[in-house]
């Protein structure tokens, strides 16, 4: 493929002029926030992207290169720094969160490289349509989850290129400093082809891009030796003047502009200054939040078939989620029937998935121990469209992905200006009561609970779990299931003591005495809702006690009205039971809301101080019926 070479450095300075332009405009102050110009850095984007058209490139803090290489776009990314119209991400995403086709960036250093890696996968991609590209600093070389995604790369076969922009500085410390390894042997450790290049050296990149498109179907690393000329953001340079000055002297674009072969009177900058100057005088842009569909589903109420225990109610579920939806995986840790083909039958630490890999076996995946680049991975997939279920296998490793949790599958859907779908629904083996230990116990939806476009379910043995899979389905957004791993063995269903009634309502089941006063509301979820409807009869009997149980299922999002009508009922006398630890108690955030409207008389909650020990010892921590049984007979007093 033959390209223009003056037509690269002409758009390569046109993007010198855009990033010089930014710091005059914020030394005036026209620009709030913070931006990193990739000044000196500019050619091999603008060299890569002739030939890489249909890859999605993922970019970084330093992207406004990479953004304008890739889609021209200079009026989209002046107008998104300085919040004025025609915006590219509204205003909401700034200098370093932007996105268009085939296109986005964002801050956190490699955070999107598991993304990089799951979109450009050879997963149901028969010709090669998904390719990506994705960039990193040589600062970001400390960063574990880049090691995860070259690991994930080469097993799936990615196509995409790895492009490390090494301009020997993070921020303000040498990255000799900061990195110690070798990248080359270390990159082709993981079995990616790895080329080097130079900015310096223009025919150099010209060769490491044609070579690495050529081969395609295989993961690339192109080691680019470049240099940084500007400040890291606005003006903060810790160099000495004199190693700059070297610098620039090396530099391509420097070189032409002295010779006279670049210009910065020619025609091709002064269509950006007015352009420039256009976006200045334009209206400014005012931020409106971004929303997600808000209509109704349509929940089944119905109890789910008492033969099945909850795993195998989850794995049915499951399996028909499957069926109805050709473009969904389950992706997680040793979750695969029979890898050594033994005839042994593995499916799961919980057996979840079990004899779902032998129905749909492209489709059930069991990844390396690697949970943020796992979920990465799986969030790229989603970003293809993909219904993506990624199983966790103990709630507690939700700290090994909280970043992507955090930084990208709850940030993806609006802060990129417009909503974006991410059917991305993460389930894992929650809370304690099996006795493993301080690691593999924790209860963690308080953990999450705060974070915007995520909803967090709770399921129980009265509610059908296809209703959760219905709501991903339906909204394509981010959700987290924790299932309560004590009840995986117990059957679907089970009785209850005969002077109640149960139903579901919404996305939450209700249990209510039949033709007695209850004295009492309890907010419960998770085991310590199984603990008090397997104990009513023992409250009955006993103390002669009586309650309502109001048990959320999508516990981010409680129906304060009914929760209210329950606790009237009842006197306004009020438990809440869950495992959260210390201040996190979710079920105080919602007794807040109810408390905006009514009054509460009695009120007490089981306290967990500590994280949960071992074994017996659980039972010291973890709430008892005749403790219940205790707080109700105290409300007397
Ligand atoms: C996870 C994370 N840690 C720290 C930062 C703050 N930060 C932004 S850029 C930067 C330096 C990055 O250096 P490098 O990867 O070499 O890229 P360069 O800035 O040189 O292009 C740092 C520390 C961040 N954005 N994300």
């Amino acid at each position: 493929m033959e390209i223009n070479k003056q037509k690269i450095l002409e758009k390569s300075l046109q993007i010198r002029y855009f990033e010089e332009r930014l710091l005059e405009e914020y030394k005036k102050g026209l620009i709030h926030g913070t931006v990193h110009t990739c000044i000196g850095q500019e050619i091999f984007p603008c060299i890569l992207a002739e030939f890489t058209k249909e890859y999605f490139w993922f970019s970084n803090h330093r992207g406004h290169g990479h953004y304008i290489a890739k889609t021209g776009d200079f009026r989209g990314l002046a107008a998104e720094i300085m919040l004025k119209k025609s915006a590219v991400a509204a205003g909401i995403g700034g200098s370093q969160h932007l996105k268009n086709t085939n296109f986005i960036s964002n801050g956190i250093q490699g955070g999107q490289t598991g993304i990089a890696t799951g979109y450009s996968s050879q997963l149901f991609n028969k010709e090669a349509k998904y390719a990506s590209v994705m960039f990193l600093g040589d600062g970001t070389l400390g960063a574990g989850h880049i090691y995860e995604a070259f690991n994930l790369s080469g097993i799936y076969n990615s196509k995409i290129i790895f492009v490390l922009e090494d301009n020997k500085i993070a921020q303000s410390t040498p990255s000799s400093r900061t990195f110690n390894g070798n990248i080359k042997e270390i990159v082709e450790g993981y079995n990616i082809n790895y080329v080097s290049c130079d900015s310096n050296n223009y025919d150099s990149m010209l060769e490491a891009a044609q070579n690495v498109v050529k081969n395609s179907k295989k993961p690339y690393f192109i080691h680019l030796h470049t240099q940084r000329l500007s400040s890291h953001s606005k003006s903060d340079d810790n160099r000495k003047k004199e190693d700059i000055e070297v610098l620039k002297n090396n530099d391509i674009l420097n070189m032409y502009l002295d010779n006279g072969n670049l210009n910065y009177d020619s025609d091709y900058i002064k269509i950006i200054k007015s352009l420039f100057d256009d976006v200045i005088n334009s209206d400014s842009i005012q931020y409106n939040q971004p929303l997600s569909d808000k209509t109704e589903l349509d929940v089944s109420t119905v109890y789910p078939n008492n033969t099945h225990r909850l795993s195998e109610h989850i794995n049915d579920s499951l399996s028909k989620f499957m069926k109805n939806n050709k473009n969904s995986l389950i992706i997680g840790e040793d979750i695969e029937d029979d890898p050594f083909k033994s005839g042994k039958t593995y499916g799961g630490a919980f057996k979840v998935t079990k004899g779902l890999s032998t129905k749909f076996p492209e489709r059930i995946l069991s990844m390396p121990i690697s949970e943020s680049g796992f979920t990465g991975f799986g969030t790229g997939l989603s970003l293809r469209n993909q219904y993506v279920i990624i199983e966790i296998m103990f709630a507690d490793f939700l700290s090994q992905n909280f970043d992507q949790i955090f930084h990208q599958i709850t940030k993806i859907p609006t802060i990129y200006g417009s909503y974006i779908n991410l059917p991305v629904l993460i389930r894992t083996a929650g809370f304690a009561g099996n006795g493993y230990g301080p690691t593999h116990s924790s209860s963690m939806e308080n953990i999450f609970f705060g974070l915007p476009n995520l909803d967090i379910f709770v399921p129980n043995l009265f509610f059908d779990y296809t209703n959760i899979l219905n709501y991903f389905q339906k909204f394509k957004k981010p959700m987290i299931v924790i299932e309560p791993k004590t009840l995986y063995t117990k059957k679907m269903s089970p009785e209850i003591y005969s002077e109640y009634k149960i139903q579901n309502v919404d996305y939450a089941t209700v249990v209510e005495p039949i033709n007695r006063k209850p004295k009492c509301t309890i907010f419960a979820y998770g085991p310590e809702f199984d603990l008090i409807v397997s104990n009513l009869e023992y409250l009955a009997k006993e103390y002669e006690i009586y309650v309502n149980i109001f048990s959320p299922v999508n516990i981010s999002s409680v129906s304060t009205t009914l929760f209210t009508k329950l606790l009237n009922k009842s006197d306004e006398n009020l438990i809440n039971l869950n495992q959260s630890a210390l201040n996190s108690n979710i079920g105080n955030h919602w007794i807040a809301e109810v408390l905006k409207t009514q009054n509460i008389m009695y009120y007490n909650t089981n306290e967990i101080t500590d994280w949960i020990p071992t074994g017996r010892s659980e039972k010291e921590v973890l709430i008892t019926r005749e403790e219940i049984a205790q707080m109700l007979e105290n409300l007397n007093d």
